[in-house]
């Protein structure tokens, strides 16, 4: 089963996206999401200038064999473009093994360790009023489980605030937009958020927040503290991810518990929080994280700390990476939860596919392979536009982190 054929397709139903296919020589092909937010081209060049040509001709059944090839054999390890290359190889060759099997991913994973994969959705608004009623509105479509962001009063653009009910926190354009932070204002505002949301919906859902790196690791043991009495599941990306001895001193002050991991493209990235067990959940997923085999990997380490899985799911990876990381999540025997941003419908029409949401549960495909495809005719309609994610700066205009 020799690969035949290697294709980098870039579209933007909506938003941009890049997708690895691959063809053999028996007529089988397989799909890998390759979409990095905001530097889409660089992995698309990354693929059609240096690793295409190399893919040609190779043993579509040896995907071990073919990550180390293409992990060792750059010589320049990690790093985002690089692993969301080898991630979109990757998947497209586990998404092959499945119909030459004829079956789904998840059994060549060692099959179901659970019916259904639970997610969490997205309720995020510029007042508590309005929160309250995304909430009540993803209750009543059966979620079990909700993110919940809020505008802080005195801060005009903030992280995880929707535009017209659905966020997307790329913009089209030839420069990212600026946003604005104030540390102090936030930290003031957001309990009475979470005590709202108990107040009105009770003890029984699920509550997450995202700080989205922007505080300093004292900042942060302050309000995963406040944040205690509302019982939260997770409090994610509370600091910068870079400096990890920085979670030790958040696990001294507080039990909330605490999720990261959806910029990190290795297990070198999360080993000491792991090992160390400074976080309860890892959040890498399959785009970004060097592929099904190299986040197997990840989550296998991650099983023997206590750390439960969390993947990163939010729009900007494509249906071809949910489409993967539904089978991760169905198959691992520690997996926590999983986020579930829907796609547009222009997107879906892209990328057909036969995940199902129901319930609050999410179901993974039960065809051959991955179960989801790209519909090339279809995605030449929409070319790829610029977009860049926005930058943040504090109120006297010093960047910070977004
Ligand atoms: C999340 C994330 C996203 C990211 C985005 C970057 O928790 O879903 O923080 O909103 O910012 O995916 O590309
Ligand atoms: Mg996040």
């Amino acid at each position: 089963m020799r690969i035949v054929d290697a294709k980098v397709i870039v579209t933007c139903p909506d938003r941009n996206f890049v997708t690895l296919r691959l063809t053999t020589d028996d007529g089988l092909t397989g799909v890998g999401d390759a979409t990095l937010n905001g530097r889409e081209l660089a992995v698309a060049s990354y693929l059609e200038d240096h690793l295409c040509q190399l893919l040609i001709g190779r043993d579509a059944s040896r995907i071990e064999d073919t990550w180390q090839y293409l992990y060792k054999g750059a010589y320049w390890r990690r790093g985002p473009v690089t692993m969301t290359a080898i991630a979109a190889v990757d998947t497209a060759l586990w998404d092959i093994k499945g119909k030459a099997a004829g079956m789904p991913v998840y059994q060549l994973l060692g099959g179901r360790s659970r019916d259904a994969v639970t997610v969490y959705g997205h309720a995020g608004s510029a007042t508590v009023s309005d929160v309250l009623e995304e909430v009540a509105g993803l209750l009543g479509r059966g979620y079990r489980a909700v993110r919940v962001q809020v505008g802080v009063p005195g801060l005009e653009k903030i992280y995880g605030v929707g535009r017209g009910g659905f966020y997307e926190p790329a913009t089209a354009g030839a420069r990212p937009d600026e946003e604005s932070w104030s540390t102090a204002k936030y930290l003031n505002f957001v309990p009475e958020l979470f005590a709202a949301v108990r107040d009105g919906f009770g003890y029984d859902v699920h509550l997450l927040h995202d700080v989205h790196h922007r505080l300093t690791p004292i900042e942060a043991a302050r309000l995963g503290k406040a944040l205690e009495p509302y019982g939260l599941f997770w409090l994610e990306d509370p600091i910068s991810e870079e400096l990890q001895e920085g979670f030790r001193l958040i696990r001294r002050h507080t039990t909330t518990p605490i999720a990261v991991g959806e910029v990190y493209n290795s297990i070198w990235d999360c080993r000491q929080l792991i090992t160390e067990q400074l976080i309860d959940y890892i959040r890498m997923d399959v785009v970004h994280g060097g592929g099904i085999t190299h986040l197997r990997r990840v989550f296998d380490l991650a099983a023997l700390y206590h750390v439960r899985t969390g993947s990163h799911g939010a729009t900007d990876l494509s249906p071809v990476c949910l489409a993967a990381g539904l089978h991760v999540d169905v198959a691992v025997p520690n997996f926590g939860i999983q986020e579930y941003m829907p796609h547009t419908d222009a997107t879906n029409a892209v990328f057909p596919h036969s995940y199902r949401f129901e319930d609050g549960l999410m179901y993974p495909s039960e065809e051959p392979g991955l179960g989801v495809d790209i519909d090339e005719e279809a995605a030449a309609e929409y070319p790829y536009r610029q977009a860049y994610l926005p930058v943040n700066r504090l109120e006297d205009g010093s960047m910070h982190d977004w």
